[in-house]
């Protein structure tokens, strides 16, 4: 048995995590920690981005110590490789999330046609406001109208033709007419991850400062585009999320229910699981097999749409994901795409789960292929709660083990949720601000990380953050992590700073705000976009800061690259592979701030990246002359 067997709580800050590996070990299911203990010593080269195999020349490699080679076969030296390995992982990111928003885009097309049953215009209100974002003409329009002229648009901000993408007129003036200046405007999403493929194609740019900055472009296609999209049309769709209670970690299973998990991203299939899991019949019928209800959970950022929405529990975050398998009390898994680990159909052959695969794009090993058309979602979605509720009957309560109790939790702030809750505008956040009982607000976002101990990283910098009265908001595994904490209920104010604590009892809120799923961290950018117009500055110029301190994900790659490159300082907590080119890094960490107000910091101790977070901000707040 390996060293890491002994002492789960070296791996896991998390109770449900810790117990949920002992049974693992005990049922002989193999986890990711295990995996990634087999994967150590990692390799040097690939570690500092020093490889490459971008072409059949290759692969090659760059000796860090001076010694072997200094150019692979082409002749491109550490910094070409470098910074085309990164700028490739920021395609692959700005491509999930922006590929995500076009599915839903489609969604909203096919409504206006009236050819997707269990669909419908969520927030009529939301739609009027998009259509105005892109000029349409609204008088007189039906909302169907509406949205088949709004999907048009939208599918145009995909292509070639645009010179500028419009949803990112959103942001600040000053910050329009840097990005102008820097020509890192973005003008396609997919035009921009398409030329990023073409520009590190070999002998195209060998440039390693324009690959960097094509980076930003592409990344704000992302962020500005693609991610926003895909936030607004689900907005749009399943309506805008409003401060909601729920319930988070593995105790939101139930030992007398039919289990069922959504997980993956992408809300257009577990919206519709929603509706059948509430269907009458298929209450009656799990009520038959002698369930006391069917009991639909979320995973990962699915789940937060479900969360943000419909107040739907969640089990966990992305290490959780197989260790919720390992419960024995999961009736069916659900999945679409994004962070599902391909190990989890072979997990659950232990137990009686079955494991759906959703999503053209999408196929896992010892998963059964159901495939989601809008056309056919709602029935597909009911055939597949039949047969979860079928299959309880073959669950073995001798292999169950559900041992925590779940933690109760708020979810839901979107910007419009979050203005309400202030009257309306921001003043009042503003003013608290500048009173400097709020000192400043962090965006903690991004995913779990074998290499961090799980939730370690979160929950440790967000402690750190409120207690110094920051504000926190919070996406995507980050979110989730701090809902196990307990951090996202009123009276988490007690652990806030006084100043942050009179502003959250004041309100009623947590001082760590659930804003949603990775995509919705554009939500944070159209709130710093609105706070730096009401002040009359540039994003650049506020005392924010972002923080992803367990990532793992091309997708955070493009996130953080996006928050640097909207005026935001960032902090990771696991290093990129860019160490292999001291100019890369000079550039991300230095450099970046004459060109673009913001740089990134990597700090994996989470005490210490708050002291990085606490010095910015107040930095900003002096330029600002806030203190003064
Ligand atoms: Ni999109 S990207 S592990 S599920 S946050 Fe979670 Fe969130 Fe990272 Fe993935
Ligand atoms: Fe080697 Fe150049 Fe080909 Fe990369 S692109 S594998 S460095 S020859």
């Amino acid at each position: 048995m390996s060293q890491f067997k002994k002492d789960f709580s070296k791996l896991t800050t998390t109770k449900d995590g810790q117990l949920l590996l002992e049974k693992a070990a005990h049922d002989q299911v193999e986890t990711v920690w295990e995996r990634f203990e087999a994967q150590q010593p990692h390799c040097g080269f690939c570690e500092m981005g020093l490889s490459c195999r971008i072409c059949a020349m290759g692969p090659c490699r760059i000796d860090p110590f001076g010694e072997g080679p200094s150019r692979g076969a082409c002749g491109a030296d550490a910094d070409i490789i470098v910074a085309r390995n990164l700028g490739r992982m920021v395609a692959a990111g700005a491509a999930a999330h922006s590929d995500h928003g076009r599915d839903l885009v489609e969604v909203l097309a096919k409504v206006a046609q009236g050819k997707a049953p269990g669909y419908k215009i969520g927030s009529p209100e939301k739609l009027r406001t998009l259509a105005g974002v892109y000029g349409l003409e609204i008088e007189g329009k039906s909302d169907t109208e509406l949205a088949a002229d709004l999907a048009h648009a939208m599918e145009e901000e995909y292509g070639t033709r645009q010179e500028r993408l419009t949803m990112v007129n959103r942001a600040p003036d000053p910050r329009l007419e840097l990005w102008e200046k820097l020509g890192v405007m973005p003008r396609g999403v997919d035009r921009e991850t398409s030329e990023m493929m073409h520009r590190t194609h070999m002998g195209v740019d060998n440039d390693w400062v324009r690959l960097c900055l094509h980076g930003v472009r592409n990344a704000l296609s992302d962020g500005w585009g693609g991610s926003l999209i895909a936030t607004e049309v689900s907005d749009i769709l399943f309506g805008v999320p409003k401060p909601t209670k729920s319930q988070v970690n593995l105790g939101v299973l139930k030992e007398d229910q039919v289990n069922i998990i959504v997980h993956g991203h992408n809300p257009v299939v577990s919206e519709t699981i929603t509706l059948a899991a509430s269907d009458p019949d298929l209450l009656a019928l799990a009520e038959q097999k002698g369930a006391k209800g069917i009991n639909l959970v979320g995973l990962c950022c699915t789940g937060n749409e479900l969360l943000m929405r419909h107040g739907i529990p969640m089990a966990g975050n992305h290490l959780m994901s197989e260790l919720t398998l390992v419960t024995g009390a999961v009736e069916m898994m659900i999945v679409d795409y994004q962070c599902i680990m391909p190990s989890l159909g072979s997990v659950a052959t232990c137990y009686h789960t079955k494991m759906i695969s959703t999503s053209d794009k999408a196929g896992f090993p010892q998963m059964e292929h159901r495939e989601f058309h809008p056309e056919i979602a709602l029935d597909l979605a009911r055939e597949l709660v039949k047969e979860a509720v079928e299959n309880y009957e073959l669950r073995n309560p001798d292999k169950v083990y559900l041992p925590v109790e779940p933690v109760e939790m708020y979810g839901g702030f979107s910007v419009e949720a979050i203005l309400e809750a202030l009257g309306g505008t921001p003043t009042p956040l503003i003013e608290a601000i500048k009173a400097g009982k709020i000192r400043g607000a962090v965006g903690v976002v991004g995913c779990n990380n074998p290499k961090i101990k799980h939730d370690l990283g979160h929950v440790e910098l967000t402690k750190r953050l409120i207690e110094n009265d920051i504000l926190v908001l919070d996406t995507g595994c980050a979110a989730v992590a701090n809902a196990k904490a307990g951090l996202k209920l009123p009276e988490a104010a007690e652990l806030a700073g006084p100043g942050l604590k009179e502003i959250c009892q004041a309100l009623g809120i947590p001082p760590v705000l659930h804003v949603g799923s990775c995509v919705d961290n554009s939500r944070i950018l159209v709130l710093a976009g609105a706070l730096a117009d009401a002040l009359g500055v540039d994003i650049s110029a506020l005392p924010l800061a972002g923080a992803a301190p367990e990532w793992y994900s091309e997708k955070a790659v493009s996130i953080g690259v996006y928050f640097v490159a909207s005026g935001v300082y960032t902090v990771l907590g696991v290093m990129p592979p860019i160490t292999g080119s001291m100019n890369v890094v000079g550039l991300l960490t230095k450099g970046l701030d004459d060109v673009i107000g913001a740089t990134f910091d990597v700090e994996p101790d989470p005490d210490k990246a708050a002291l990085l977070i606490r010095a910015h901000i107040e930095k900003k707040r002096k330029e600002l002359g806030l203190d003064a």
